[in-house]
């Protein structure tokens, strides 16, 4: 199935004078406010789709397939393509290796082109053992005691980069579930120093003009120790790497009440904040729908990336991805709903009156401080989200049209009820 930009229109129609007057109250409400400049700015923001994400999402105790699922990665791409006709915001996709091997590259990369995607970084698996594997991963992976085991995932890592190179992908992502269950199991030393190796030896092979990410998180699916627990040992191992070796954050991979968004400062003020990924949680690494829990937070987070955007230069533009997990939702809708509130906290962020924050933290104005911030946050950005959209050819209300399409009916008509992703 495909949504063509005709039938967008038709649905827009409907729609266009109440953006257009939506904007005029919103300009009244906020005099000053450069309107024009901050929709292109809502417009330009692509969020990378991960393959894995448009399956149902499952636990360890079980997962409930969702009909119509996209079997092939043809199959993957293409729902990439519906979320990227209905938002336009999300104009790429992250592979990850095995689960997303392509057959033929140059009919894939005619296929993404042909939906207007990317190839965002690719995703390395050393938290799974293949069937055909000569080692295990069952004790760790690039933090092994065993050369030989380490040999086998830095040679998975560059398998993974020379795959992503024949589809102009420029980046890769390490998440490692290395780490240890129980006290005395793992010497922290030698498994940082192997990983440490290991990572180094990865990175040279990457092309030059490639970055490398590495994700952290402090615990899952080891549960005493994992030997990328933090953004501080992320960073060392990024700066030991070289400079093409950036942290990469994962908002649910951090213990509850951290405060991410200082992470976030620190890391864009190193130029070091190479990748984010989005979601949102209650516990632990839920892997909820963005914003869904926490959306204060989230604009929080999103108030230090604008501000690194805008003032550390240094810092490359830190390649977006949401990384979430459905459970009983439809991935589609939920994916939708993820986008929407990213571009919901980007644009309050946008919002912030910078100088009179400033001014406010330079008096110690610890009141002034706080009403700014919120006076953003409160704001309903809503109107400025879909004139962003009528701007740029998506539908202004993507959900609804989504609904009213029937497009997961049609893709189960056309795939079957019982169709499955591949991934975990
Ligand atoms: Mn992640």
């Amino acid at each position: 199935m495909r949504i063509k930009k005709e039938q967008i229109a038709e649905f827009n129609q409907k729609y266009e004078n109440t953006v257009a007057d939506e904007l005029e109250q919103l300009g009244r409400a906020l005099p000053g406010l450069e309107v024009s400049a901050i929709i292109n700015k809502i417009a330009e923001f692509q969020v990378a789709i991960p393959s894995w994400a448009l399956g149902a999402g499952g636990t360890r105790f079980g997962r409930f397939s969702f009909g119509g699922e996209p079997a092939t990665l043809e199959q993957k791409l293409d729902d990439v393509g519906l979320l990227h006709a209905l938002t336009q915001s999300a104009g790429a996709v992250s592979l990850h290796i095995p689960w997303d091997i392509p057959e033929n590259y140059d009919e894939l990369k005619q296929h993404a082109e042909s939906h207007g995607i990317l190839f965002d970084a690719m995703n390395s698996n050393t938290f799974q053992d293949q069937a055909d594997a000569p080692v295990s991963y069952r004790n760790g992976s690039l933090n092994s005691n065993d050369p030989s085991v380490r040999s086998h995932a830095v040679e998975h890592n560059k398998e993974v980069i020379r795959i992503g190179e024949k589809l102009g992908s420029k980046s890769l992502t390490v998440w490692l579930a290395d780490g240890s269950s129980f006290p005395g199991q793992l010497n922290f030393q030698k498994a940082l120093r192997n990983t440490e190796k290991s990572l180094a030896e990865i990175y040279e092979a990457m092309p030059a003009d490639w970055k490398l990410f590495i994700e952290y998180k402090p615990y899952e699916p080891n549960f005493y120790s994992t030997t990328i627990p933090d953004w501080g040992t992320s960073f060392a191992l990024a700066n030991a790497c070289g400079e093409r070796a950036y942290t990469l954050v994962d908002l649910g991979h951090h213990l509850p009440n951290t405060n991410i968004e200082q992470i976030v400062a620190t890391l864009m003020m190193k130029g070091k904040l190479g990748g984010f990924h989005f979601n949102d949680s209650k516990y632990g690494d839920d892997d909820l729908t963005v914003g869904s829990i926490r959306p204060y937070a989230l604009f929080l987070i999103f108030n230090e990336l604008v501000y690194g955007m805008e003032h550390n230069t240094g810092n490359p533009h830190p390649a977006w991805m949401i990384d979430a997990s459905h459970n009983i939702k439809d991935p589609l809708e939920d994916l939708i709903q993820s986008l929407e509130a990213i571009l919901l906290a980007y644009a309050q962020a946008l919002l912030v009156d910078r100088n009179s924050l400033e001014e406010a933290q330079q008096t110690y104005d610890v009141t002034a401080c706080q009403e700014i911030l919120q006076q953003a946050y409160r704001t309903d950005v809503r109107p400025l989200l879909r004139a962003a959209r009528l701007q740029s050819g998506a539908a202004i209300h993507p959900l609804k049209y989504y609904r009213e399409l029937g497009v997961r009916e049609h893709l189960i008509r056309e795939r079957g009820a019982n169709s499955r992703a591949s991934g975990l």
